[in-house]
């Protein structure tokens, strides 16, 4: 396959013209752009694309849709004009893709292709908490995002078995919570500067850091380092066979947790001191974080009274709705009826939904607010991808094949939620199995790639690329590019690996 975009462009169509050949060509036009092709096609086909005998334009003309571009191609030379930067960015993605070994060399076949995003917001979480990676890892993840046309990458920073990020104002919060991961691993947290860093390296790809305090559960590490702000771990059955089935100590006051049970622990909402720490934490948070969005957390507070859950995320979601900022919490949050107005909701249920959690979704949308999909059943990354590695886990229906990752359509998901309803698609890889890049990029491609096609591609059903046909060969014609950046995808069953 010679054409073989992914995530699939709004349309591609064929020219009747010879192939560009990218021996003797060169590159003009905006310099940033030109350094990300080089840093696509220089490893994959050695050329640093520094010719004069044709020519490859970059360039920036506005007007059209945000993040769009148009990309021509034919023997004499290859234009790819963007409406902003971001969207001369994608081009360049799918400029790195089209190109292919041919008899001729290196070439891009003639073609012109139109596009731009279906969804605005288009991200991956990464899980900092359970295994702390360190900044090169991260960096090498936006990188892999930004590849596929994922426009925000959310952080998950902070949860029982460690807290990633330092704050001046509650220094004890890495100095004593973030010395482990799960299985008694490393711990490690990110300075100011490292997140700073991070901040500026998604910008320069066009992504913008979502960043994750998890509250008012997921706090044991909070715990460790103010003892005041939190409730003794309430151990129920579920956490107990949790423990037992996954081995480990069960959690306790003030000892470092690093097994992997869920919702035990939680702040203590009764008291203003808890507040006091809320406003501290996602001030300091939003003074570091140009995008526009703080995720509060809200998921699996199991230990928390649901009356005090409720009262706890009206007042979080408020203080960050007071900071200039827009609250994003997961869908149990929609529990909440004071929940601040404009709070996005995060969906982890199923592609099907099950147990009541369409309704929670539902709820931010009839408080006038939109929702990210994140159907953990299709596009969890850190489901088991096959059922003999030790990556991954299985509660979400797993093991999950590529194919179920790829075929669901965002809109049929949650009845009475539509197109305009959805911010976008995230599909998160928490990291309870995953120590390593390596790690990451066996479980989370080639299923990364599904989940950016439901984020940014055509509805299934409004482009005829939008089939797992069409997808597991476009989708192995990826292997070159992937490898040449290092990626250690999973060579998953059902696609034509080259
Ligand atoms: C559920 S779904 C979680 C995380 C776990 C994950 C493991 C959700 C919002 N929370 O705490 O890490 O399952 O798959």
């Amino acid at each position: 396959m010679t054409a073989a975009v992914v995530p699939a462009p709004s349309t591609i169509r064929q020219v009747d013209a010879a192939p560009f050949r990218l021996e003797g060509a060169g590159l003009v036009g905006d310099a940033d752009a030109a350094a990300a092709l080089r840093g696509l096609v220089t490893p994959l086909t050695g050329s640093a694309l520094d010719g004069d005998e044709r020519t490859i334009e970059l360039r920036i003309e506005p007007g059209g849709a945000p993040e769009s571009y148009v990309l021509a191609a034919d023997e004499a030379s290859v234009v790819v004009t963007g409406a902003d930067a971001a969207g001369l960015f994608h081009g360049v993605q799918t400029l790195a893709q089209l190109v292919h070994e041919s008899a001729d060399g290196w070439v891009v076949d003639a073609v012109e292709v139109e596009d731009a995003p279906r969804f605005r917001y288009r991200g991956v979480m990464l899980d900092v908490a359970r295994h702390f990676h360190p900044v090169a890892t991260v960096e090498a993840f936006i990188d892999r995002a930004a590849l596929l046309k994922f426009n925000h990458l959310h952080l998950h920073l902070t949860d029982d078995q460690g807290w990633r990020l330092h704050l001046d104002a509650h220094p004890e919060l890495t100095r004593v919570g973030s010395d482990t991961s799960v299985g008694g691993d490393p711990g490690g947290f990110y300075t100011k500067d490292d997140y700073r860093h991070l901040v500026a390296y998604a910008a320069a790809r066009h992504i913008t850091v979502v960043p994750e305090i998890d509250m008012p559960g997921h706090t044991h590490a909070v715990g460790l380092a103010y003892p005041q702000l939190v409730e003794a771990p309430v151990l129920s059955d579920h956490i107990l066979e949790t423990v037992a089935a996954f081995g480990g100590d069960a959690p306790a006051v003030g000892v470092a947790y690093d097994g992997m049970a869920v919702g035990f622990s939680s702040l203590r909402i009764g008291d203003e001191r808890t507040y006091d720490f809320v406003a501290d934490v996602f001030g300091e948070l939003a003074g570091m974080t140009p995008g526009p969005y703080l995720h509060v957390g809200g998921d699996e507070a199991l230990g928390t009274d649901p009356a005090d859950f409720a009262a706890f995320i009206a007042r979080a979601t408020e203080i960050i709705a007071d900071l200039g900022k827009t609250p994003i919490a997961w869908h149990e949050a929609g529990a909440a009826a004071d929940i601040a107005s404009g709070t996005i909701g995060q969906y982890w249920g199923y592609v099907t939904p099950t147990d009541g959690m369409d309704a929670k979704a539902l709820a931010f949308v009839r408080n006038g607010a939109s929702l990210i999909l994140s159907p953990a059943d299709a596009i969890y990354l850190d489901m088991k991808q096959s059922a003999d590695s030790p990556l991954g886990l299985t509660w979400a229906r797993g093991v999950t094949d590529v194919r179920r990752a790829y075929e669901w359509e965002p809109t049929e998901v949650i009845d009475g939620v539509a197109e305009d309803d959805i911010l976008g698609v995230e599909a998160p890889l928490w990291t309870e199995t995953v120590r390593t890049l390596a790690d990451i990029d066996e479980l989370a491609f080639p299923r990364i790639a599904a989940a950016a096609e439901a984020a940014w591609s055509p509805a299934v059903g409004a482009s005829e690329l939008r089939t797992w046909e069409s997808f597991r060969e476009r989708v192995a014609a990826q292997a070159p590019l992937w490898s040449a950046q290092g990626i250690g995808f999973h060579r998953s069953e059902g696609i034509p690996w080259p």
